[in-house]
């Protein structure tokens, strides 16, 4: 049997690069050499408030998108992970094994809760449901921007603290970062990840911008004060460039230091805007296509809960077992 591969991505906002470069272009290139499952994981994105008529569209277009990057539906796994009740039900029953010290100490529940006035507690059990998606399936590998290490090194504390109370029960999961482009930086703010819900319209390209948006935000995105990229010592600005022109092109760290060596930041900027407008380019025209196809996107997602929701039961009716839970 093939090892099995889970990664999800939550339908808030729209996707932007940092997405498709720290994980969807792996989800993508991998799928083939295992069993892929990928999950648009609406559960979580209620962690914090979505208004319900938003969230239901961006289901749909996160889920075209996914297609359109690259997911094969014939050999990929779709799913929305509220169609597959068996999620929350694991959730349970590891947050009752999960140390609340454990959750406390996660950096990106403390950054999520600061903009808020009131948390609710779904925000402190986000990592638990996050381990519940990864374990449900019992997946070995798990493709992740660098911004999700600490939630997966989390999912493997649990994994084993229940395999030690109640005997072994779940692979362990590893993390899976690209080389180049598992953090990508606001280019507004190249001190901040870039991030699908930050406010304010230079910070994040949209896997859907249009051109003109794309090389607009390219151009004005913040750099410092030197006058000419220097690989010595060059602000996180330009390394954030550098870093998306590389993931984007695959060129190698040789040929980029001879690329860019003493290049104005204006040059570097056109040739990051063209190189970020070629590959989304037909991507975009894949999306528009799927999504004109009346009721395909709903008929993959229902295609893909039937297709994983053996596997979920199966693990939930083991760690029921194993915990001495009543199963009829
Ligand atoms: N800036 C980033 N650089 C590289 N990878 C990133 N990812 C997110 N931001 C970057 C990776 O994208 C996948 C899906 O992310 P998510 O939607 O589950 O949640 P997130 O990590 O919280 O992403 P956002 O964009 O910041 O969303 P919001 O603003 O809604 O919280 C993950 O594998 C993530 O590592």
């Amino acid at each position: 049997m093939r090892a099995r591969v889970l990664s999800g991505i939550q339908p808030t906002g729209s996707p932007h690069i940092g997405n498709y470069l720290g994980a969807l272009k792996n989800w993508a290139r991998i799928q083939y050499d295992y069993e892929s499952i990928y999950c648009i994981v609406d559960l979580h994105a209620v962690t914090l408030y979505q208004d319900p008529q938003e969230l239901r569209a961006k289901i749909l277009e996160l889920a075209g998108m996914l297609l359109a990057i690259g997911i094969d539906p014939k050999h990929s796994a779709l799913v929305v992970q509220s169609a597959v009740p068996e999620h929350t039900e694991l959730a349970w029953m590891l947050t009752c094994v999960t140390p609340v010290g454990w959750l406390e100490r996660m950096t990106q529940h403390k950054a999520k809760a600061e903009a808020q006035e009131t948390i609710g507690d779904g925000l402190l059990q986000y990592p638990v449901l996050m381990a519940a998606d990864i374990l449900l399936y019992q997946a070995a590998i798990v493709p992740v921007g660098e911004d999700q290490k600490q939630h997966l090194e989390l999912a493997r504390d649990i994994a084993q603290r229940f395999n030690s109370l109640y005997g072994e029960t779940f692979v362990m999961p590893a993390t899976h970062l690209p080389t180049v482009g598992a953090r990508i930086m606001g280019l507004d703010d190249p001190e901040t990840k870039m991030s699908k819900s930050a406010v304010g319209s230079g910070h994040a390209v949209s896997l859907l911008d249009p051109p003109a948006a794309i090389r607009k935000k390219i151009m004005r995105s913040t750099t410092d004060s030197n006058p000419a990229v220097d690989f010595q010592a060059m602000g996180a600005g330009v390394r954030n460039l550098l870093s998306i022109y590389q993931a984007f092109t695959g060129t190698d760290g040789d040929a980029m230091e001879a690329q860019f060596t003493g290049m104005r930041y204006g040059d570097l900027k056109k040739q990051v805007a063209d190189a970020v407008v070629a590959s989304l380019e037909p991507i975009q025209k894949r999306y528009h296509e799927i999504v004109a196809e009346p009721g395909y996107v709903a008929r993959v997602l229902r295609e893909g809960a039937e297709r994983v929701t053996p596997i979920a039961r199966d693990t939930c009716d083991k760690v029921k077992h194993a915990m001495g839970l009543y199963t009829a």
